[in-house]
């Protein structure tokens, strides 16, 4: 318990009276929270954990890593002392009325706090002598406790509450953001606000920060956090790598479960619900995305989310899918013969495919980046499609690129961690460093129309993905349990 900062920061703006609720430590090990916490989830959450795997201290470090990273962008600006970073939490989206999606927690706030309730916003204060050490004062908004509201959708954690499962220094009710925004602002002058004000994730403390902060001059500027949160996301500590390769298992012992099941007429909805069950099974919480499950020619249609078709005898499935696990999601793609064996075109473009991908695998070395990892990709595959007729043989260099591009219409890999497509602002330009996590996913498409193809080609979508870990030498294939080679797929599926 940070009970200085916290009394100080209290007193500082005469709030005095909620400091005894944060002192019963007794009673709250008898209570619920908002979310599983080492009290009342001891199965889950092993103490000194905010979420299952990570750390009380892993979260402060990636705050004062934040800062510091913040900070040096500043140094030696003397009017910029103080930095006020805001971040709010996701809110509750709704299908119609009183029914809500899933609810998912806005990825830089669990990133930095852990916390998993909507309707949440977190501040971090600092000032200029942070640069060296991150040393800031951690501040959580939270939704009040409310025993009527309670009663409908669950305990919450309040100021108190929050306080102890996330060790930040306090923690108010959210209905108190404006007063403390004021008083920053009242205080302050010449002050750096960090926030992401381009992507606003809670339309409703968006209005109250821009009314507040941004249109009253006395800050200096306001500064974008959505590269640093990508910069410091997209390098995975060694409990995050841990969490990755959970998610991925999962996933990996799902598919094979789902190839297993699949069978000549069954319907791509039953795919799909095997897959969210085998995932949901196995601890995910849920599928990372809509899964594309296409069968046939309808693997060609690269984001195919319907999933509602049967799949004949003789065709394939395309299956990419992936799930999520305590904030950490996998993404993978295989494709496998409905009835479990190839036929001997499927087989060509397959094991064409399969070689490029393995070749791209190889890449992921810090001598590459993903944009050089996807020009070999487009090399290898156009080569691949020569070999097997798809492009003339006459075609010249330049165009068999282009013909290979409109095989393969989409890039090889992205970044993966918290979310799927993630830390999208770092450039795919940069040469890859350890401890990130990368895709890797060709795939050859041949539209059912394209008769400048070979009649039994046409139609036929493949695509193969694995998640990748780049380290300081070889890269470690994270998925290398889900099978790949079309020898090992007949063989699973012929028991
Ligand atoms: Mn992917």
């Amino acid at each position: 318990m940070q009970r200085y900062a916290c009394s100080r920061l209290l007193s500082r703006w005469g709030f005095k009276a909620k400091w005894p609720n944060v002192v019963l430590i007794g009673p709250l090990k008898r209570r619920w929270f908002g979310q599983p916490a080492s009290q009342t989830h001891p199965h889950l959450i092993a103490e000194g954990e905010i979420t299952p795997g990570l750390t009380v201290k892993e979260f402060h470090s990636r705050r004062c890593s934040l800062v510091r990273s913040a900070l040096k962008t500043f140094q030696g600006v003397k009017s910029t002392e103080h930095h006020l970073f805001i971040f709010p939490s996701a809110t509750t989206s709704f299908m119609t009325n009183d029914i809500p999606y899933t609810f998912r927690q806005n990825t830089d706030f669990l990133y930095l706090c852990g916390f998993q309730e909507a309707d949440s916003l977190l501040i971090i204060k600092a000032n200029s002598d942070s640069v060296i050490t991150g040393d800031h004062e951690s501040i959580l908004f939270v939704p009040r406790k409310d025993a009527a509201k309670e009663l409908w959708d669950g305990p919450r954690s309040g100021a108190d509450g929050a306080t102890v499962l996330t060790g930040v220094d306090a923690a108010f009710n959210s209905n108190e953001i404006e007063k403390y925004l004021q008083h920053y602002n009242k205080d302050h002058k010449n002050y750096v606000i960090w926030y992401n004000h381009a992507q606003p994730v809670h339309a409703v403390f968006n209005n109250r920060i821009v009314g507040l902060l941004m249109h009253d001059k006395r800050h200096k500027c306001v500064e974008n956090t959505m590269n640093l949160m990508h910069r410091l996301r997209v390098f995975k500590s060694a409990a995050e790598i841990s969490l990755m390769q959970q998610s991925v298992d999962i996933a990996a012992g799902a598919f094979i479960d789902v190839m297993k099941f699949s069978k000549p007429m069954i319907n791509e909805a039953q795919i799909w619900a095997k897959m969210d069950f085998e995932c949901r099974m196995r601890g995910a919480e849920f599928l990372a995305y809509p899964p594309v499950v296409a069968g046939g020619p309808r693997a060609n249609i690269i984001h195919y989310i319907t999933n509602n078709q049967v799949v004949k005898d003789g065709e394939m499935v395309l299956m990419d899918a992936g799930c999520e696990l305590h904030g950490y999601t996998s993404d993978l793609t295989r494709t496998w013969p409905v009835s479990g064996c190839f036929t001997e075109p499927q087989r060509k473009l397959y094991n064409a495919t399969l070689h490029v991908q393995e070749e791209c695998i190889k890449l992921c070395t810090q001598a590459y980046s993903l944009d050089e990892i996807f020009t070999h990709m487009l090399h290898l595959l156009a080569e691949e499609l020569l070999v097997l007729g798809i492009i003339p043989p006459e075609t010249p260099p330049a165009q068999q690129i282009n013909l290979t591009r409109k095989y393969c219409p989409h890039h090889v890999s992205h970044y993966l961690g918290m979310d799927v497509h993630d830390t999208s602002s770092v450039s795919r330009s940069m040469k890859l460093q350890p401890n990130m996590v990368v895709t890797v996913e060709p795939g050859i498409y041949i539209p059912s129309d394209d008769y400048s193809v070979a009649s039994k080609y046409r139609g036929i979508g493949i695509r193969i993905e694995d998640n990748i870990l780049v380290t300081g030498s070889d890269p470690i294939n994270m998925s290398v349990t889900c099978p790949k080679h079309a020898e090992e797929i007949e063989e699973l599926m012929s028991k």
